[in-house]
């Protein structure tokens, strides 16, 4: 049964390198560990990944990433629904045989197997690509309208190739600088408008570790493990807007988080 609140999707990542917590749960036993722990903590979806997408960070080979993924999955699937972090057809394909149920897909290309297998799909904006995204100083005219002009046209295609269930995402941290992301934010109402499902991902991501530095008046950035405040206050955020999901590495401060917003402040009549 869906929750009377917006959905939270918890973040394992099966890798030795994602920014917050490369490593950790690299070992399948591990990783599946962790799923649980978040499934018990309130996830609705947990977000498997085996690849990376930090900035700088290099593409794992096919084998590799079936290897960190399928299993972890297959582990996970009879108890939560388990979606696939993954820019590869063939991943994405073998995590569905293995019981995933949602495609985040970060390249946004990925709708025919979402629609050939029948399950979700997410659609997320990225300039350029892991490697490089942030070498240049990504630049964009309406940085809003570009994002929300590239993901409905491709939600539309996702539409008409036959995947019912749709979500775009804005891609925080993904070819953005600071002032990018926070207009992103500052204007998610008008992805919510597309009509489409918005999912957003700030968890711990370096914009954050900036503002908050900004806030205690210290120069350097406050490392990823430190930016809960900064995570759920843009998770709250993102749900008073309307986004219908949120990815979350803190899942149980988001779960209690989401909840407030959902059936807490309500307009005097
Ligand atoms: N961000 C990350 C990974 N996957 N998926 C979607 N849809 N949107 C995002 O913004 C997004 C994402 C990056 O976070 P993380 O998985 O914690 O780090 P890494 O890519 O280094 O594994």
């Amino acid at each position: 049964m869906a929750p009377d609140r917006p959905l939270v999707m918890g973040v394992v990542n099966v890798t030795p390198d994602s920014f917050s917590d490369g490593g950790r749960y690299l070992d399948h036993e591990a990783a599946v560990a962790h799923g649980l722990r978040l499934v018990a903590e309130g996830a609705d979806v947990i977000d498997v990944g085996g690849e990376s997408t930090r900035p700088g960070a290099e593409p794992v080979p096919d084998a590799e990433e079936l290897d960190r993924v399928v299993p972890v999955v297959a582990a996970l699937s009879p108890e939560v629904r388990v979606s696939v972090d993954t820019r590869k057809v063939v991943v994405a394909t073998a995590a569905i045989a293995a019981g995933a149920t949602l495609v985040n897909d970060v390249s946004a290309s990925l709708h025919q197997v979402a629609a050939d297998a029948g399950v979700g799909w997410v659609a997320m904006h990225m300039l350029g690509d892991p490697r490089t995204m942030q070498q240049r100083n990504p630049r964009y005219g309406d940085v809003v309208a570009e994002v929300a002009a590239f993901l409905v046209e491709r939600a539309e295609r996702g539409r008409t190739a036959g995947v019912r269930e749709l979500w775009i995402d804005p891609g925080i941290g993904f070819g953005k600088t600071a002032a990018h992301n926070l207009a992103l934010l500052g204007r998610l109402d008008e992805l919510v408008a597309t009509g489409f499902g918005v999912m957003v991902a700030t968890s711990r991501k370096r914009f954050l570790g900036a503002l908050l530095a900004r806030a205690d008046g210290v120069d350097e950035p406050v490392p990823a493990g430190d930016r809960l405040e900064g995570s759920l206050a843009t998770a709250v955020w993102c749900y008073a807007a309307g986004a219908g999901m949120v990815r979350a590495h803190d899942v149980a401060e988001t779960v209690a988080a989401a909840r407030i917003v959902s059936n807490g402040p309500r307009p005097v009549s």
